[in-house]
C-alpha cells in the first residue's frame, strides 16, 4: 500500500480544495450559529442488516420536492435557514451547479466520525459535485481509490472548501476517521444536487 499523501496539491483528480473560502471569524460565527439552531437528529442506519445510530449528529436541509435516503435511513428535510440559503447560492452562482440539499454533519468529539463510503447515490447522478465546507475544529480526511488502495490524507481546516467531482465519488471513497485526543467540535456543510 502506498504512504498517504498529506500535500493538497496533490489530490487525486476530482477532489479540489481551498483552504480560505470562509475567514476564521466569519467561520467561527457560522459554527456558533448552526450549532445552536439546527435540529440536529442521530439517526439510525442499517449495516448488513442491523441498526446502529450513526456517531455524529446529523441534520438535513433541501427544498421541499427532494426526497433522499442513504444507507436505508430516510432523513426528516428541514427547511433552509436563511444564512445557508445565501451560501447555497453562491455556491450554485460559482459552479454552475443547481445545488437543492445539503447534509450537515455536527462531530462532538474526535469520537464522532464517518467511515469509508462513496457518495454515489443514484439520485446524486453519474458524475455528482459536492460542495464541502468546514467549520470549527481541523479534522483529517482520507482518500482510498477503489483498485489500487492509493490513499491521500488531507488535513480540513475551518472555513476550507473540498470539491468533489468528476469521477471522484465511482473511483476513491473517503472517510473522516477517529482522533481519540481532539476534544473540540466540527460541523461540515455538504452541498448537493439531487434529481
Ligand atoms: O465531514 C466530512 O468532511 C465528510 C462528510 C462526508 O463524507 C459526507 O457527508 O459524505
Amino acid at each position: 500500500m502506498q504512504q498517504p499523501n498529506a500535500n493538497p496539491n496533490h489530490l487525486p483528480e476530482g477532489f479540489s480544495y481551498q483552504a480560505k473560502a470562509l475567514s476564521a471569524q466569519k467561520s467561527l460565527d457560522l459554527f456558533y450559529y448552526l450549532q445552536q439552531h439546527l435540529n440536529w437528529q442521530q439517526p439510525s442506519i442499517k449495516v448488513y442488516g442491523k441498526s446502529h445510530v450513526i456517531p455524529r449528529l446529523q441534520c438535513f436541509i433541501a427544498d421541499p420536492n427532494v426526497n433522499y435516503g442513504y444507507s436505508g435511513s430516510q432523513l426528516i428535510v428541514e427547511p433552509w435557514p436563511a444564512v445557508l440559503d445565501a451560501m447555497r447560492k453562491r455556491l450554485t452562482a460559482q459552479l454552475q451547479i443547481p445545488f437543492n440539499a445539503l447534509l450537515v454533519n455536527l462531530y462532538r468529539d474526535g469520537q464522532d466520525c464517518m467511515g469509508w463510503h462513496s457518495d454515489d447515490e443514484k439520485e446524486l447522478g453519474q458524475q455528482p459535485t459536492i460542495a464541502s465546507i468546514s467549520l470549527g475544529a481541523e479534522r483529517k480526511f482520507k482518500i482510498k481509490h477503489k483498485h489500487t488502495n492509493e490513499q491521500h490524507d488531507l488535513i480540513l481546516q475551518s472555513g476550507s472548501c473540498l470539491i468533489m467531482n468528476g469521477h471522484s465519488q465511482r473511483d476513491y471513497q473517503h472517510c473522516l476517521p477517529k482522533q481519540q485526543r481532539l476534544k473540540h467540535p466540527r460541523i461540515n456543510l455538504t452541498f448537493r444536487s439531487i434529481r
